[in-house]
């Protein structure tokens, strides 16, 4: 049994995975809680979610920092709530807070999203990670997923390892670009070119849009994934965020149904989750070990098999083998 929180009653996990999945917004942030803070209940949490999920989709969102994630992200809430989907919001930055719209917030405020009950947010530390993803990202979205999310928007800020992570977890990742950055177009790696699924060009209303347009569909074709026989072709959106109304905002929404339904038509969403799944858990196997690593009996081990090396008694790949052979 786990106390409760503010005098609340006492949950265990099974209780608290009930809650959940009534939209219980409670329950739902405790669960992420539990998986964020890697606390004895991870194995469990996991387990109690397992047959819960697999229903919500993921949208990653990421590109260079300013360029409208979170106001998009903001836009989008607004107009999925308009299709009546609910909706999760995972900010993987909690150095870049929402500031634009209504979906204000530190991880208090963010829960409420001015009362409206069908949409949940909520921000992730990343751990003293330098960017990139945390590492509880992938069961915070189980957390969503079997609480009855139909869609769950990941922000992260761009650059570096990012984006590839974002895919990594995502079923479909929104590019964001904006005018003017056409430098930041170039010098970002090809990656964020295959990553993306959808491209985003926001603040269209500002000069150059056209141009990052441009840029971008010549990048694309000059080949790569999506240049293969039955692939996805990225369409290029342009969009305002920040204005209400006619901002292309549903034009972003109408492609990602269009890139789900290509998912299940074409295999790739399956194969995609498999792929993601299978890195998730050799992360958790290369985290197992590195704890074992770390223990005073290993080095223990692994001084006296280096002490044998340096003696000549023995090499380096032989003692690999009995480090390994030893946990
Ligand atoms: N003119 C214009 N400004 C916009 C648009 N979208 C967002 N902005 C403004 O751009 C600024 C940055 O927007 P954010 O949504 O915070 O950008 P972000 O990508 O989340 O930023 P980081 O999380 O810090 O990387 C804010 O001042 C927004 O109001 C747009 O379509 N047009
Ligand atoms: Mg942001």
């Amino acid at each position: 049994m786990l106390p409760g929180r503010r005098g609340g009653p006492a949950l265990d996990v099974p209780s608290l995975v009930a809650r959940a999945r009534t939209w219980d917004p409670r329950a739902v942030g405790r669960l992420i809680s539990m998986v964020e803070n890697a606390g004895p209940e991870l194995r469990e949490v996991a387990a109690a979610l397992a047959p819960h999920t697999g229903r919500a989709q993921v949208i990653g969102l990421t590109g260079p920092p300013g360029v409208g994630k979170s106001t998009t992200t903001t836009a989008l809430v607004r107009s999925l709530r308009a299709r009546d989907r609910r909706v999760g919001v995972l900010a993987v930055d909690p150095s870049s807070p929402f500031s634009g719209g209504a979906l204000l917030g530190d991880r208090v405020r963010m829960q409420a999203h001015s009362g409206d009950r069908d949409v949940y947010i909520r921000s992730m530390a990343t751990r003293g990670r330098l960017g990139g993803l945390a590492p509880a990202t992938p069961q915070a979205l189980r957390v969503l997923d079997a609480a009855g999310c139909d869609i769950v928007l990941v922000e992260t800020v761009g650059g570096g390892q990012s984006e590839l992570e974002i895919a990594s977890l995502a079923d479909t990742t929104l590019v964001l670009m904006a005018p003017g950055m056409g430098d930041g177009i170039q010098a970002a790696k090809a990656g964020i070119l295959e990553v993306a699924d959808i491209f985003v060009v926001n603040k269209a209303d500002r000069e150059g849009a056209d141009q990052t347009v441009g840029d971008l569909r010549a990048m694309l074709s000059l080949g790569g994934r999506h240049a293969e026989p039955g692939a996805w072709r990225p369409p290029i959106i342009k969009t305002v965020a920040s204005q209400e109304g006619d901002s292309g905002i549903d034009e972003v929404l109408d492609r990602l149904d269009e890139h789900r339904a290509w998912l299940a038509s074409s295999g790739e969403g399956h194969r995609r989750r498999t792929d993601h799944v299978r890195r998730e858990i050799e992360a958790i196997a290369i985290a197992g070990l590195r704890e074992r690593l770390g223990n005073v009996h290993w080095s223990a081990t692994l001084s006296s098999l280096a002490a044998s090396v340096v003696a000549g008694e023995t090499n380096p790949y032989r003692a690999a083998d009995d480090l390994l052979g030893a946990l």
